[in-house]
């Protein structure tokens, strides 16, 4: 016999859990005690929010469920925002907190807070984990969160349950949303391959629905067979390799991506494993789009003019001899200018002399190209949210798939640093780099514990510009004044060193390229403060 703790400690083991991020409360003393003697690794954060990004970036680069425990009131509330982006970004985890004992309610006020009603808009299913079906609960919940579109699930457990001893019987069910499992793939295909073959320029256009499958040997014979370009959503970067030839870019940082331009032209948009949360604007493309996808088209519905739902590679693999009509298709030199348009744009960018050497400042593009310069092919990357996101979804090229980290369905500052703390743990050794602006950063410091803690090559790169920047463009193109989006930022090397971790502040790009290439030597973290002028971001207004 186990309790309930017990219980919970081992189905998570069981399930290709590898750690557990949280940070604990009294209520959740027991199931951390099962959590310690089960032997699951704990992951202590500074803050609850980074612990579910964590369990979040785990489960996306580990392709299993992520998990996270926090306590009741307080720690349940500061973990919204991660439960959010997991919610939005689809990443399939489970957050355990703790919660008092319904036999001391309604009396008992002191941080009580209804958790099934707090979390209802932003998880799966809300449940109490309780000795009447711990087992069952915690396998449901489990698959739940990876069923169809991934997303959170939350169980909440008592001290006192905890040390209870699990019972077989019923589940009580606090809420739960239970996604269909879509239509017969027979008819799709059919539909699908009548679509393009009567089609002159097919797209792809791949989003985050390519996790956890990760169909990619696939998706590059289908884009071969159908001479087809693809675009990828930021989340999806890398699906294709970058300098594959048929690879055009990105949609889903701005109005007008410079991928747009390829949309506009395609005449059938193979929509695989995409999800039109990624993008800032509505998806009207008159084309016909065929959903590919491991999960039904709805919320939103796009329209369809064919849904495959169900494993995208066998799908993907029938798609091939569905040749498009050839006269006026693409062509290589098309397809080639689109991706000189693309790089024209990065090398522009890079080599305005005046922006470059502005006030004795870097160019943000001058930081990344140095970083390209010194880190490997295979390094991971995890990017925060600002002006700097966006230009290093659109610039930053990737090579492999599954290793670009971004929050772009919740789009949530304070991101950045705990998935990147969370891939090294989860490859250890693996080059990881973290490009954060210095509000966003700001928001997540007490993280640099944690990364001090966890060890390893991870680099920290901090875009300094004293500045909510992508909101003070806002401002700007809006014909507004700069207000409430300038600060003045902190000396962020000297609160790297400050938990024990390098912290380098580096104005010009020779510096950020030896300090890059020292953290990898060292295989140690290491923060580097990049002074930069924002004015040549991509999304500055002109004038
Ligand atoms: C949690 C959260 N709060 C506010 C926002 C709105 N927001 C988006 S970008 C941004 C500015 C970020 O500033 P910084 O981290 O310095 O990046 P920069 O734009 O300067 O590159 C803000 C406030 C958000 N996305 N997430
Ligand atoms: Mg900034």
């Amino acid at each position: 016999m186990a309790t309930v703790a017990e219980v919970l400690a081992r189905e998570l083991k069981e399930a290709g859990v590898s750690r557990l991020f949280g940070l604990p409360g009294g209520e959740t003393s027991q199931a951390l005690e099962a959590v310690r003697r089960e032997g699951l690794p704990f992951v202590l954060t500074r803050h609850e929010a980074a612990a579910v990004f964590m369990a979040a970036a785990t489960a996306r680069l580990t392709r299993s469920v992520g998990a996270c425990l926090t306590t009741l009131g307080p720690g349940a509330a500061n973990a919204v925002v991660g439960l959010a982006h997991a919610h939005l970004d689809r990443s399939p985890i489970i957050l355990v907190t703790g919660q008092m004992a319904e036999r001391l309610r309604p009396g008992h006020t002191h941080q009580y807070l209804d958790l099934h009603a707090l979390y209802a808009p932003i998880t799966k299913a809300s449940w109490d984990l309780t000795p009447a079906g711990a087992q069952d609960m915690l396998r449901r919940g489990l698959q739940l969160a990876q069923q169809g579109r991934p997303g959170p699930v939350h169980l909440q457990l008592t001290n006192e349950d905890a040390t209870r001893q699990a019972e077989p019987p019923t589940i009580r069910v606090g809420r739960q949303i239970e996604l269909g499992m879509g239509h017969g793939p027979e008819q799709g295909l059919d539909m699908a391959r009548a679509a393009i073959r009567r089609a002159h320029r097919p797209v792809l256009v791949c989003g985050l629905g390519l996790e956890p499958e990760g169909p990619y040997p696939e998706l590059l014979a289908l884009a071969e067979a159908l001479q087809a370009p693809v675009i990828t959503t930021p989340k999806a970067k890398g699906a294709l390799p970058a300098a594959h030839p048929l690879s055009v870019g990105v949609i889903g940082l701005t109005q007008t991506d410079p991928a747009y331009a390829v949309l506009q032209e395609a005449d059938c948009v193979l929509a695989v494993g995409f999800d039109p949360v990624e993008l800032v604007r509505p998806w009207e493309h008159p084309a016909p789009l065929l959903w590919i996808a491991p999960w039904e088209n709805v919320d939103p519905a796009l329209p369809a003019a064919a849904e495959i739902v169900g494993e995208l590679a066998p799908a993907l693999i029938r798609l091939m001899d569905a040749r498009p009509a050839a006269e006026a298709g693409w062509g290589e030199a098309r397809v080639a200018r689109h991706r000189a348009d693309l790089s024209s744009h990065r090398i522009q960018s890079v080599s305005e002399p005046a922006i470059a050497s502005h006030r004795g400042r870097m160019s943000p593009q001058q930081v990344l190209a140095a970083l390209r310069e010194a880190l490997p092919e295979e390094t991971l990357v995890s990017v925060d949210v600002g002006s700097h996101k966006i230009l290093a979804c659109l610039d930053w090229p990737m090579s492999l798939p599954n290793r670009f980290l971004v929050s772009n369905g919740l789009s949530s500052m304070g991101y950045g640093l705990p998935a990147a703390v969370a891939a090294g743990l989860a490859f250890p050794g693996m080059p990881t780099l973290c490009l954060t602006g210095d509000a966003g950063l700001a928001m997540t410091l007490g993280e640099l514990g944690t990364l001090a803690e966890a060890g390893g090559p991870v680099l920290v790169v901090v875009f300094k510009d004293d500045a909510l920047d992508l909101i003070r463009s806002h401002q700007r193109r809006a014909g507004l004044p700069p207000f409430g989006t300038e600060f003045r930022g902190p000396d962020f090397a000297r609160i790297a060193e400050a938990h024990g971790l390098e912290g380098v502040r580096a104005a010009d790009p020779s510096a950020v390229a030896e300090a890059a290439e020292r953290a990898l030597r060292a295989k140690a973290p290491l923060l580097i403060e990049a002074v930069i002028d924002p004015a040549a971001y991509p999304t500055t207004p002109a004038g």
